[in-house]
């Protein structure tokens, strides 16, 4: 598939601001992490990868359904999610997402399409090939989309979903975001052809690679896929890009040169957007600081209110546990009390 680079200019303003206040979370959410008032000893931060959370939302529409990978706070944010409810999810307070039992790695709300983050490897992709039948059965018109990185090209359940999807038509996207690297290993050096979208049209399914530093690019490629598998030809979208940072907050990289480091983060997507808006009159340096100023502000915000949040009731821990129309499970200190009781 030929994709376009730059045929959306018109769109580049809300990318730009969709990825600045991504990127402006992403590190928050490290500051939190530095500070302690995480849940969880995990956090994986999306930082380089903003154009393919804001290029392949952007061609999504209300109905849609998505899951994502443990790396996607900022795909989550970019389909309109409260970054303050999120970071009150990813400190484990009550106010979260899911009232602070999902996590960084688990957030999922239903009223946003987002059918969960997937901490297991692969483990979110097969749910769209459900959610894309619901969709076709009942004639909602909405596609489901899988985020899910390079790694996970190496789970087979990868290829029984693309194979389902292909053989049903159902309208489903799978979107590789290819960071380069599965945690400490580098993708060529767990797989021979890096052409990923390959593997896609071997399955039947339409599909491309796409320059992930150009959040343009990014969104015209999505938005010819995404309308494709509304017509019921699922396809395959590969984002290309660089993880600029460890695979997790605790990692630093000590199996990647300085040199590829800084060659890596100079591709950036933010600095490129920038850079066009300029150049094309789009935006102004005022307006382009007084946005980035407002983003981080925004964002400030969000970590007050997630260390102000109230800790989860102790008895919750029972609650969105167990099937609603069971009756209520005994709490376990009930049950350790009258166990005691008989001895
Ligand atoms: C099935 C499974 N195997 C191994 C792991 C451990 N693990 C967590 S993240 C990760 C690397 C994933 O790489 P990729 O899919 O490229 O995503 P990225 O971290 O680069 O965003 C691994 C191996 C896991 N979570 N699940
Ligand atoms: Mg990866």
């Amino acid at each position: 598939m030929h994709v376009t680079p730059g045929a959306s200019n018109s769109a580049l303003p809300a990318l730009y601001r969709t990825m600045r206040r991504i990127r402006s979370f992403e590190e928050r959410v490290g500051e939190l992490f530095v500070r302690g008032q995480t849940a969880g000893s995990m956090l994986h931060l999306s930082i380089g990868e903003e154009a393919a959370a804001a290029g392949v939302t952007a061609a999504m529409g209300p109905r849609d359904t998505f899951t994502t990978h443990h790396r996607g706070h900022g795909i989550f944010l970019a389909r309109g999610a409260d970054p303050a409810r999120m970071m009150a999810e990813i400190a484990g307070k009550e106010a979260g997402y899911c009232r602070g039992k999902g996590g960084s790695m688990h957030i999922a709300d239903m009223g946003l399409g987002h059918l969960g983050a997937n901490a297991i490897v692969g483990g979110g992709i097969p749910a769209v090939v459900g959610a894309g039948l619901s969709a076709r059965h009942h004639g909602t018109g909405a596609i489901s989309v899988a985020f899910f990185g390079d790694g996970a090209t190496g789970q087979g359940i990868l290829y029984e979903s693309m194979n389902m999807a292909a053989l049903w038509g159902l309208p489903v996207l799978f979107v590789c975001i290819n960071n380069q690297y599965g945690m400490g290993t580098r993708i060529d050096q767990a797989t021979a052809n890096t052409a990923l979208h390959e593997r896609a049209l071997a399955f039947g399914l339409e599909g491309a690679t796409v320059d992930g530093v150009d959040v343009e690019a990014v969104a015209d490629a999505a938005r010819t896929l995404a309308d494709a598998a509304r017509a019921g030809r699922p396809g395959f979208l590969a984002v290309t890009c660089y993880r600029f940072y460890g695979h997790a907050r605790k990692d630093k990289s000590p199996y990647r040169s300085p040199e590829e480091e800084a060659e890596g983060r100079a591709r950036d997507p933010l600095a490129r957007a920038r850079a066009r808006l300029l150049e094309t009159g789009l935006a102004t340096e005022a307006e382009l600081e007084a946005l980035d100023a407002a983003a981080d502000a925004e964002m400030d915000a969000t970590i007050d209110f997630a260390v102000a949040a109230g800790e989860p009731p102790l008895a919750s821990m029972f609650r969105d546990v167990f099937d609603p129309a069971e009756p209520e499970p005994e709490p376990v200190r009930a049950r350790i009390d009258r166990v005691l009781a008989r001895e």
